[in-house]
């Protein structure tokens, strides 16, 4: 990965990036949101791209010499279109969190009512959360899943739609592991008289294969990171199909909230749709679902709490609280030291703080990646288990860590 990078011209950074190239070779990635990008995502992201300046957008830019970024912001959005089937497409924004504040603000100016799923109930920070810009600048309520089968319950949402008086409702979740109904969001959106944000930051993969329901022509705007099952670099991006949003966007994203695009990660997100566009990506997310409830189910065979009992998408969670007897904070240390890569996450109703947390969330994307199928989930389902039960043996422990290694070293990282 560092090859092209002269150790001799900045010997502190390489050894840094040496180290994660090592870490990453190493360990098992459960991360939910990360993933492995291919070689030629990773050049395109490294190119002379990265040397040019191109505000504005194709065709209408305030420098010049922009004609071939021209040429690849164009490939991007006629790329990401066809992927998800929409009209418009704006992937200037440098993150999710930069996508929804531009799309929040196309559709509400700064003061307006917004209504996003609560971060403990599985949201996103930008949903409306109260330390982000989504619930500063806006008034913003939060609706939950309920609390006994851990589902958006889309009648309690309605309700309390009609007493918040949303000005837009924002569906989407960073963990939640089950299929979303947009259809019941657009009814809910509709009734309210407000608009609708769906952000699919996570299920972006499952979603262009046709592995989760779509939310285009029903959420008046989609959103969406390209870094998670979309496999491209880290960024975001916005979709509609009404032009006259697609105009308004268009001024958020710039000049409203950022200046020149990354036209070098535009150009790498160009690179990840075309290999979202081929057939073997639709095969790679499949097996990513499978896998996933491949592993929730065989933590269900060990006897742990698996919210929701499975999952239907590339994630679910584990309230390793109720199951163990440890918060998600010592099980995500624990594992770091057996080289295996997950985070803790609040659960619905959590009765530990945010940085400490009663649950675990586990995603198959990355490992899924490198070729992992049901049997590697599996055995690694057991490994995790053996390492909680056996936390106070640092033998092992060590024993443990031997194997979640040669069982990376089996399936390499992209070339
Ligand atoms: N924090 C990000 C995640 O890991 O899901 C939100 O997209």
């Amino acid at each position: 990965m560092t090859r092209d990078f002269d150790p001799s011209v900045d010997p502190e950074v390489f050894a840094a990036i040496s180290a994660e190239e090592e870490r990453q070779r190493d360990s098992t990635e459960l991360i939910a949101s990360e993933n492995f990008v291919s070689r030629a995502v990773r050049e395109a992201q490294g190119s002379v791209l990265t040397n040019k300046y191109a505000e504005g957008y194709p065709g209408k830019r305030y420098y010049g010499g922009c004609e071939n970024v021209d040429r690849v912001e164009r490939l991007a959005q006629e790329r990401v279109k066809e992927l998800f089937g929409c009209r418009f497409a704006n992937v200037q924004p440098h993150s999710g969190s930069a996508a929804n504040m531009a799309a929040i603000r196309a559709l509400v100016p700064p003061g307006g009512r917004i209504m996003g799923m609560s971060v403990d109930g599985g949201g996103h920070l930008s949903h409306g959360y109260s330390l982000s810009f989504s619930g500063q600048d806006y008034v913003s309520a939060s609706y939950s899943v309920d609390e006994k089968t851990l589902l958006l319950d889309y009648d309690r949402i309605l309700e309390q739609a009609r007493e918040f008086k949303p000005n837009l409702i924002i569906c989407g979740a960073s963990a939640y592991s089950r299929t979303i109904d947009f259809a019941a969001f657009r009814r809910i959106a509709d009734e309210v008289g407000a608009f609708l944000l769906a952000d699919i930051a996570h299920i972006a993969g499952l979603v262009a294969t046709g592995l989760h329901p779509s939310p285009i022509g029903l959420a008046d705007v989609v959103t969406s990171t390209t870094h998670k099952t979309l496999r491209g670099p880290r960024g975001g991006l916005i979709l509609t199909d009404s032009e006259e949003l697609a105009k308004r966007i268009d001024k958020c994203v710039f000049p409203g909230i950022q200046g020149g695009p990354l036209e070098h990660v535009i150009a790498a997100k160009a690179v990840a749709f075309k290999e979202d566009l081929a057939p073997e990506y639709a095969t790679y997310m499949a097996q990513v679902v499978a896998n996933a409830k491949a592993m929730s189910e065989e933590f269900v065979k060990l006897g742990y709490r698996v919210l929701t009992g499975g999952t239907d998408n590339h994630l679910f969670l584990l309230d390793v609280l109720t199951s163990k007897g440890l918060t998600g904070r010592q099980v995500q240390t624990l594992l770091e030291s057996v080289n295996i890569t997950a985070n803790r996450n609040s659960i619905p109703y959590d009765t530990q703080k945010p940085y400490i947390t009663s649950g675990l969330r586990i995603g198959t994307p990355a490992m899924t990646t490198r070729g992992f199928k049901e049997g590697e989930f599996i055995t690694i389902a057991h490994l995790i288990d053996e390492a909680i039960d056996h936390r106070d043996q640092p033998e092992y422990l060590a024993g443990i860590k031997e194997k979640v290694v040669a069982l990376n070293r089996s399936f390499p990282l992209p070339e």
